[in-house]
């Protein structure tokens, strides 16, 4: 079914009317026509000597903790200066739409929650929530001052750091048990805007693949799902998945959950 633009295989467009439970798995891509910067793009000024992968450390932190700091204070400025952009906005859409939706996230920006989705599991935590490291203090939406030091816990005076899940560190387990459970249940998987090279949520199309379910991705790259998947679409998720939700559900269609 073409709208204007990419053409959906009907099988496709039958398997989503049908679906009992479709899940959306998202990365940094479903982000970037935001203006939010994913992990492969190049890092900017000051920032550009650095890889994020070697930013979201631990161990970065502890070595530096004023440098790490400021990198997610600049983060989380531009995450509060940008709008969820129109696949953000069709993702919440399918959630009202289908039966049942899960919308898992990798991404730590919360434009999911801000375009209207309600049932987000966050692997990786989210950038504007900082917290103790040893448990005492979460600050939600944590709102940075100017310059500031690396702010303490007012209990034991650890640094306080930002509650998301650094490389090397054990995502939240009800979070992966959920997105576990929700890949294995489904009968339409979307992979949308991520590379699929970080564990253990780039395992979660592969188990949906296993366990039976049509498995879609949304990428202007190939990633090691390509190969794998039952259909790919090469390009921007803005574009695609307003085309997706249209070919499915049309403009018209009674919401199947209101
Ligand atoms: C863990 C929060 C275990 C922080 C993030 C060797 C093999 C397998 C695994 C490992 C290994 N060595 C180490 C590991 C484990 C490691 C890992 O997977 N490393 C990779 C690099 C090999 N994983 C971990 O450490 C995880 N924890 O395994 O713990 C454990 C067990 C017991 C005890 C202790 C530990 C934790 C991983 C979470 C790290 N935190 N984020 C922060 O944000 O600062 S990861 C971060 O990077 C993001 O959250 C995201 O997950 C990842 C970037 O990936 P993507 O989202 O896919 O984004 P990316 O930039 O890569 O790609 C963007 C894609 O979008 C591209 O494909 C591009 O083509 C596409 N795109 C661009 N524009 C668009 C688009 N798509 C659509 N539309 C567009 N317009």
């Amino acid at each position: 079914m073409s709208t204007n633009g990419v053409v959906f295989p009907p099988e496709l467009v039958q398997a989503m009317r049908q679906a009992g439970h479709i899940v959306a798995s998202t990365g940094a891509g479903v982000s970037a026509e935001s203006g939010v910067p994913t992990f492969r793009d190049a890092q900017t000024g000051f920032w550009a000597q650095f890889k994020p992968e070697e930013l979201a450390t631990p161990e970065a932190f502890a070595a530096n903790p004023e440098r790490v700091w400021q990198w997610y204070a600049v983060r989380r400025r531009r995450v509060r200066e940008v709008q969820p952009n129109p696949g953000h906005l069709a993702l919440a859409e399918m959630e009202r739409r289908a039966r049942r939706f899960t919308l898992i996230t990798q991404n730590v920006d919360r434009l999911h929650q801000r375009a209207g989705s309600r049932n987000v599991v966050e692997l990786h935590g989210c950038i504007l929530s900082v917290r103790c490291p040893r448990g005492h203090h979460v600050i939600e939406d944590y709102q940075d001052a100017a310059d500031e030091a690396v702010p303490r816990c007012p209990l034991c005076q650890a640094y306080l750091r930002p509650a998301v899940v650094w490389f090397g560190e054990e995502l939240p387990a009800h979070a992966l048990e959920a997105a576990d459970t929700a890949a294995r249940q489904c009968e339409v998987f979307l992979s949308i805007g991520t590379s699929t090279l970080v564990y253990p949520a780039a395992q979660l199309p592969f188990t949906a693949l296993e366990c039976g379910a049509t498995v879609v991705e949304i990428n202007p790259q190939p990633t090691p799902l390509t190969d794998s998947a039952t259909y790919t679409f090469h390009g921007p998720s803005g574009v695609i998945l307003p085309q997706l939700l249209k070919a499915v559900w049309g403009e018209m269609a009674a919401p199947q959950n209101p």
